[in-house]
C-alpha cells in the first residue's frame, strides 16, 4: 500500500498514455503497448520523488558517491519500480480491470543488459541498496546501443544475436541534453608558457559529444530516487560547413564515425581483457564525461576546488574506470591551474578502487603506443605519476629492483591499470574475505606491504528486493507471514525463520512452495526450450558465465560419469535429477563455446535414452539473463558453486540461491566460505582442494592429471567418450580440444589448469551425499529453510553500509514529499 499512490489517477494515466502514444484504446492494445503505457504511468509517479530527492540533496549540500562502472546489469525495471513505490497490489488490480495480467505486461520489457555478469549485476544491486538506504549516489556508465548479446542455441551451438534493447524506446530514461560534455581523443599536446607557468593544450584532436541519459533508481518505499547516468555519444558538429570549408572534411566524417562506434556495443567478455583500442576509447569517453560533470556540479555550489573530496567520492568498479585518476588530475592541473601536489592530494582523496578478480587474463595493460596516441595528455600525467611513485619505491626500498618491477605503473612497454588505481586512490578492496586475503598475501603483496592502510574487504551482497520479493513471490509471502515484512529492508531479521526449520508443517509448506516454483520453471523451459522436465525431480543448477575456472566442464563430466553408471546398472538406486545449465560464452572464447556444445550433446543422448527411466535429464537454458535468473533461483534445490578454489573472487549467484533456499554444492572459494560459515557446513556440500592447496600446486608444480587418467577407470572412460564419438558420432574429433585441455600441456599452461580431474573424485562423492540427503525430505527442508534464515549477511544493504562507513563516508538523507 502506497501512501501517495492513487489507483484511479494511475488508471487514467495509463489510458491517457495509450491514447496519446499509440492512438489506441485499451481493448485494441497489444501487451507491448500496454507495457509502455504502464511504464510511462509509473514514471509519472516516480518523477516527483526524483525531483524532490535532488532538491533535498542540493539543499543539504550532501557528499555524493559516483559509482563508476563500464557495466550495469539492471534487468527489467518495471516490476521492480512498482514494488519500490509499494503499489504492486493496486497496479495489479488496475491491469486486471483493464483485462491484462501484470506478469505478462512485465514480460514485455526487454532486459536492459548493459553488463556481462557478476560485476555488472553487483553494480545494479548496489544502486538499489544505495537508494533504499537513502545515500546520495550516481551510477555512471555507458548507454550501449547493443547490450549483452542474446543467446540462441542452434544445433547445440551458441549463436549470438544483437540485443537491440532500444528498438521500441526505453520508457524510463530521460535525455539530459543540457549536460552534454565534450570528450577529446588523439592529437598532440602543445606546451605554452603563461604567467611563468607551463600550460598544456591538446590540439589536433578528434572529439565527441557525450550526452547523458538518466534512469531513475527507486528506493524501496522511502521516496528516494537516485540516478543512473549513462552516456550516449554524438558527433560534435555533424559535417559542419566550417570544417568542410577548411578542408577538414575527412575529420568531420571521422568524428561522426567515432561517435557512432564508441557506444555501439558492450564487449561481451567476462573476466577477460581483450586489449581493443575501442574499449579504451569507451573507458575514457564515459570517465571524462562523468568526471567533468562531477567537477562542474561541485563548482556550481562551492568556491574552493581544494575541498572537492569532501563532497565527492569516486568508486572505481574494477580497473575499467581507472583513467578517472589521470582525468581528474588533468582537470585540476590544466583547467584549475593547481600545482601537482594540490591536484594529487585531491585526486587520491577522491578515488577508491575495487578489485574483482585475480585471474591474470583479466588484468588490463595497455601498450604505451596505443595509450599515448589516444590520450596524449593523460599519458603525460600517468608518466609523471609513475615517475614520482617509482621515486617513492626507491626511497622505501633502495636498490630493490623486484619492487620496482612489480609495482611500477608503466613497465615493459605497458600501462598497468591496476597499479595506477592502487596508487591513485585511498582504498583498495576485494569482494570477499578470502579474495581480499589472497590480494594482500599474493597478488598485491608488495602494495599491501607498502601501503597496508589502503586495503580492506567488502564482501559482496545482493538485493533481496529483486531476488526474493520480486523473483519469488510465493516464498516472499510465506516468509512475511511467518516473521513479518521487515526482512525487505533488514535482511538479518530473516534469521527469525530458523525456529520454523524444526516444524514439520512449515517444512511441508516450504517444500510445496519450492515445488510450485519448479513447476513455474518447468513451464518456462517448455515454452522457451521445448523440453519437458519433471518438477518432482531434484533441480541441480549451475547458472553463470561460461568460464573454464567456473568448471561447468566438471559438472557435465560428472553427468557423463553418472550416465555410465546407469547404463551399467539400469536399476541403480538414485533420486531422479535434472541438471540445469545456463551460461553465455564470450563470442571469441572457443573452448567455452565448445563446452556449451558438449553440454547440449550430452543432453541429446541422455534425454533421448528411454532405458534410464528419466533418472537424469540435462537442460541447457537458452539466454540466461536477469529476468529468467529470478525464476531459476526460486526453483533450485542444489546450487553449483564449483570454481577452482582461489579463482572466483566472490560469486553472487551463490547468495541468490541461498536466499531462495537452495543448498550449496561448492568449493571453499570466494563467498562460499562465508556462506558455509553462516549456515553451517552440515547444511552445505563442500568438496575439493582448498585455495592454499591450489596455490601451492600452481607455485610448486607436482600435479599430473595423467596419473589420475591412468589410475581411475571411471574418469578414463568419461574422457575417452570425449574422443570416441560417443556424444558426437558424426564427428568423433569434435571434443578433442577439451580432452587435450585436461591431459596435454597447453602452450604455456599446465594440463588441466583448473584441477578438474584432481577435484573430480571428491566432487562425485559430494554428489553422492546429495543424492542420499535428498531422500530425507524432512532433513532437506530443514536445511533449505536454514539456508534462507542464515542469508542475512548477504544483502547488498550490509555491503553498502560497510562501504559507507569505511570508504565513502556519506550521510543518510530523508526525502519528504511536498503536499500537492
Ligand atoms: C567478478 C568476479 C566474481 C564477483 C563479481 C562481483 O568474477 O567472483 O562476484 O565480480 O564482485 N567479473 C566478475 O564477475
Amino acid at each position: 500500500m502506497s501512501m501517495g499512490f492513487d489507483k484511479e489517477i494511475f488508471k487514467k494515466s495509463v489510458l491517457f498514455n495509450m491514447k496519446n502514444v499509440f492512438r489506441k484504446t485499451v481493448d485494441e492494445a497489444t501487451p507491448e503497448q500496454m507495457y509502455q503505457a504502464v511504464a510511462y504511468a509509473v514514471k509519472d509517479v516516480i518523477i516527483d520523488e526524483w525531483i524532490a530527492t535532488h532538491k533535498t540533496y542540493e539543499e543539504q549540500d550532501v557528499k555524493t558517491l559516483y559509482y563508476l562502472s563500464m557495466e550495469f546489469l539492471m534487468g527489467r525495471t518495471l516490476g521492480n519500480n512498482i514494488i519500490s513505490i509499494m503499489a504492486q497490489p493496486e497496479v495489479k488490480e488496475v491491469l486486471e480491470e483493464l483485462g491484462f495480467d501484470l506478469n505478462t505486461i512485465e514480460d514485455q520489457e526487454p532486459d536492459p543488459a548493459l553488463g556481462n555478469g557478476g560485476l555488472g549485476r553487483l553494480a545494479a544491486c548496489f544502486l538499489d541498496s544505495l537508494a533504499t538506504l537513502g545515500y546520495p549516489a550516481y551510477g555512471c556508465g555507458i548507454r550501449y546501443r547493443y547490450g549483452m548479446f542474446k543467446q540462441k542455441i542452434e544445433g547445440g551451438y551458441q549463436v549470438e544475436i544483437p540485443d537491440d534493447w532500444l528498438k521500441n524506446g526505453y520508457p524510463f530514461e530521460l535525455r539530459r541534453a543540457e549536460y552534454a560534455t565534450e570528450v577529446k581523443f588523439g592529437g598532440y599536446v602543445n606546451t605554452v608558457r603563461e604567467n611563468g607557468r607551463e600550460r598544456f593544450i591538446q590540439e589536433g584532436y578528434q572529439s565527441v559529444l557525450a550526452v547523458p541519459y538518466d534512469m531513475p533508481i527507486v528506493g524501496y518505499g522511502n521516496n528516494v530516487v537516485n540516478t543512473l547516468r549513462i552516456w550516449d555519444a554524438q558527433a560534435i558538429n555533424t559535417f559542419s560547413l566550417d570544417s568542410f570549408d577548411r578542408g577538414d572534411y575527412q575529420k568531420a566524417v571521422e568524428q561522426e564515425n567515432l561517435a557512432k562506434t564508441i557506444v555501439e556495443v558492450l564487449y561481451p567478455n567476462d573476466n577477460h581483457y581483450a586489449g581493443k583500442e575501442l574499449r579504451l576509447k569507451q573507458q575514457y569517453f564515459f570517465i571524462s564525461a562523468s568526471v567533468q560533470r562531477a567537477v562542474m556540479k561541485y563548482m556550481e555550489k562551492h568556491e574552493d576546488i581544494h575541498k572537492f573530496f569532501e563532497k565527492t567520492v569516486f568508486q572505481l568498479n574494477d580497473t575499467h574506470p581507472t583513467v578517472a585518476v589521470p582525468e581528474l588530475m588533468r582537470i585540476l592541473l590544466d583547467d584549475y591551474s593547481l600545482s601537482w601536489d594540490e591536484a594529487w592530494e585531491i585526486t587520491t582523496k577522491t578515488c577508491a578502487y575495487t578489485n574483482h578478480t585475480i585471474m591474470s587474463e583479466a588484468l588490463e595493460k595497455w601498450p604505451i603506443e596505443l595509450f599515448s596516441r589516444l590520450l596524449p595528455r593523460i599519458y603525460q600525467i600517468v608518466e609523471e605519476i609513475n615517475r614520482r611513485f617509482q621515486q617513492k619505491i626507491m626511497e622505501m626500498y633502495p636498490g630493490n629492483q623486484g619492487k620496482l618491477r612489480s609495482m611500477s605503473i608503466i613497465y615493459d612497454g605497458q600501462v598497468r591499470m591496476a597499479n595506477l588505481a592502487i596508487v591513485g586512490g585511498f582504498s583498495v578492496n576485494g569482494v570477499a574475505r578470502l579474495h581480499t586475503e589472497i590480494l594482500k598475501n599474493q597478488e598485491l603483496k608488495d602494495f599491501y606491504q607498502m601501503m597496508p592502510e589502503k586495503f580492506n574487504n567488502k564482501t559482496n551482497g545482493i538485493t533481496q528486493r529483486r531476488f526474493l520479493l520480486h523473483g519469488n513471490p510465493l516464498l516472499a509471502e510465506w516468509v512475511t507471514r511467518k516473521i513479518g515484512d521487515d526482512w525487505t529492508t533488514n535482511l538479518p531479521h530473516i534469521h527469525r525463520l530458523a525456529i520454523y526449520a524444526d516444524d514439520p508443517r512449515c517444512r511441508q509448506e516450504f517444500m510445496d512452495i519450492k515445488y510450485q516454483n519448479k513447476v513455474r520453471l518447468a513451464k518456462y523451459i517448455k515454452e522457451h526450450n521445448g523440453i519437458d522436465v519433471d518438477p518432482r525431480s531434484m533441480f541441480d543448477v549451475q547458472v553463470k558465465r561460461l568460464h573454464e575456472y567456473k568448471r561447468q566442464l566438471m559438472n557435465i563430466l560428472h553427468v557423463m560419469y553418472l550416465y555410465n553408471q546407469l547404463k551399467d546398472n539400469p536399476n541403480l538406486d538414485m533420486v531422479p535429477r535434472t541438471f540445469l545449465f545456463g551460461a553465455k560464452a564470450a563470442a571469441g572464447y572457443e573452448r567455452a563455446k565448445l563446452t556449451i556444445k558438449l553440454i547440449n550433446a550430452v543432453a541429446d543422448v541422455i534425454n533421448n535414452d528411454r532405458s534410464i527411466g528419466g533418472k537424469i535429464k540435462v537442460v541447457f537454458i537458452e539466454d540466461y539473463k536477469v529476468s529468467n535468473a529470478e525464476i531459476i533461483f526460486a526453483a533450485a534445490d542444489v546450487s553449483e558453486q564449483i570454481s577452482t578454489a582461489s579463482k572466483e573472487a566472490s560469486g553472487t549467484g551463490n547468495m541468490k540461491f541461498m536466499l531462495n533456499g537452495a543448498l550449496t554444492l561448492g568449493t571453499m572459494d570466494g563467498a562460499n566460505v562465508e556462506i558455509v560459515e553462516e549456515v553451517g557446513s552440515e547444511n552445505a556440500f563442500i568438496f575439493g582442494m582448498s585455495s592454499d592447496e591450489v596455490i601451492r600446486y600452481e607455485n610448486e608444480g607436482g600435479y599430473n592429471p595423467m596419473e589420475i587418467f591412468n589410475n581411475n577407470y571411471e574418469i578414463r572412460r568419461v574422457l575417452m567418450q570425449l574422443i570416441n564419438g560417443y556424444y558426437s558420432p558424426q564427428n568423433p574429433e569434435l571434443f578433442r580440444d577439451i580432452y587435450n585441455s585436461l591431459l596435454n600441456t597447453q602452450s604455456s599452461d599446465r594440463a588441466d589448469t583448473y584441477f578438474i580431474l584432481k577435484d573430480f573424485p571428491s566432487y562425485a562423492e559430494a554428489q553422492r551425499r546429495i543424492d542420499q540427503a535428498y531422500r530425507d525430505e524432512a532433513w532437506w527442508a530443514k536445511a533449505a529453510i536454514l539456508n534462507v534464515a542464515c542469508s542475512g549477511k548477504f544483502t547488498s544493504d550490509r555491503t553498502i553500509e560497510e562501504y559507507v562507513k569505511d570508504i565513502w563516508h556519506l550521510e543518510k538523507v530523508k526525502v519528504e514529499l511536498e503536499e500537492v
